[in-house]
């Protein structure tokens, strides 16, 4: 058999299956880098041999919703919920958001790029090998297009493939205050016809929410960008139930996210759709919520559950994916194996990545490779745990 190179005596995680899939003591052949070869033993070959002495080998992991680019923090805020100001209180006195798309906007693309870059390489260092960035902190043409061209540029400069997603619709921009409707026509007008032409954005995502876009402007922006000819996801059910899961499923949305107040017709209408779950422990824990997100009826009805960040400056200024992964086990009560589940196989069907997520013949030779004992670890621990090896081909 003709191969690059051969890991030997793995522990692997592939993924495959309903469960973890998991090979005891077996390799993994690479060629062209992708992979050639899975299984129990060896396969016969000359090529260069890499002994893993038991590690264990996942998948690289998947973050599939971040917010990881933007400028300046938001650390006077935290100060001021912790003296019992809510977010929504904050939000509403023209801080939250906004105060972070001050600082994108003054912030030069330069800048913007070295201090996400800081951020994004806390979570390559975790294991991350694929990453999805949003917009939402220019909320408007020249600065959305501003942080979209950041976004593209990790992915190029740093080892880590980006998915970028158009969030215009994330907050209402101070010059439209008491205008929402002509921010949404200008979304629908002006900003996403040029998104799509300069083909920055993979998917286009809305906040739905009372505190930011109604169930009909999200339906406004969705129907443009599925006409522009890209995939949807949403903020959906995060505050309050607005029904957002079965409108994102209505326009066969990716994914729908947070999901803490979605009720039962709302995950039925995803379970048909296949839009996929994206669980956020990061922002349920920063914002102290207590409503969980109904797990058991995602189970019953077979949703496909993901776990990621939220990685932003107001809800989860948590630079770590495994912190989250540890939170969706203490906080949600998955379970490890669903939370490995979610940042692997899960996150690439939310990111429709079919390269990827699972170790099997064919797949992208995207891969990590862990010193501990267990796979639990890596949800059990919250901090201290990197990968002894990523790889990751670009092919
Ligand atoms: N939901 C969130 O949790 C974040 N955005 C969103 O739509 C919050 C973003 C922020 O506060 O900066
Ligand atoms: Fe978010």
């Amino acid at each position: 058999m003709k191969l690059d190179l051969l890991l030997t005596n793995a522990r692997i995680a592939t993924m495959r299956g309903p469960s973890l899939g998991i090979i005891d003591r077996g390799s993994i052949g690479i060629a062209n880098g992708r992979i050639a070869w899975v299984g129990e033993g060896e396969p016969n070959t000359d090529c260069e041999t890499r002994d893993l002495g038991g590690a264990w080998v996942t998948p690289g992991l998947i973050d599939c919703h971040t917010h990881l680019v933007f400028a300046g923090n938001r650390a006077a805020e935290f100060e001021m919920r912790l003296k019992g100001a809510t977010y929504e209180e904050i939000a509403k006195a023209g801080g939250g958001i906004r105060s972070t798309v001050n600082a994108t906007r003054a912030a030069t693309e330069d800048e913007l790029f070295v201090q996400s870059a800081k951020r994004l390489r806390a979570l390559i260092a975790e294991g991350v090998t694929t990453v999805e960035i949003k917009s939402g902190y220019g909320l408007d043409l020249a600065n959305e297009l501003k942080q979209l061209r950041v976004a593209r540029r990790l992915g190029r400069e740093l080892p880590v493939t980006v998915r970028t997603t158009f969030l215009g619709a994330h907050a209402l921009p101070p010059e439209f205050a008491g205008r929402q409707a002509h921010y949404v026509d200008y979304i629908v007008n002006d900003m996403l016809p040029a998104v799509a032409k300069e083909e920055l954005a993979d998917a286009v995502d809305a906040f739905c929410e009372n505190i930011a876009f109604t169930p009909a402007e999200t339906s406004r922006i969705f129907a443009k960008a599925r006409e522009l000819g890209l995939k949807v996801k949403l903020h959906a059910d995060q505050l309050s139930d607005g029904g957002g899961a079965a409108l994102a499923a209505s326009f066969d949305a990716l994914s729908a996210d947070h999901l803490e107040w979605t009720n039962e017709p709302g995950i039925v209408a995803m379970a048909k759709a296949g839009t996929v779950a994206v669980m956020l422990p990061g922002a349920f824990y920063c914002l102290r919520e207590t409503k969980l997100p109904p797990i058991d009826l995602m189970r019953k009805h077979g949703v496909a559950m993901a776990v990621a960040s939220d990685l932003n400056p107001g809800t989860s200024p948590i630079v770590s994916l495994q912190a989250n992964m540890h939170m969706a086990c203490t906080l949600f009560r998955l379970t490890p194996e669903e939370v490995l589940r979610g940042v692997t196989v899960n996150a690439a069907k939310a990111l429709r990545l079919q390269d990827r997520g699972v170790i099997d013949v064919g797949r992208r030779a995207d891969l990590a490779v862990w010193d501990v004992e267990s796979v639990v670890e890596l949800t059990y621990w919250m901090g201290g745990t990197t990968p002894a090896t990523r790889l990751a081909w670009s092919t």
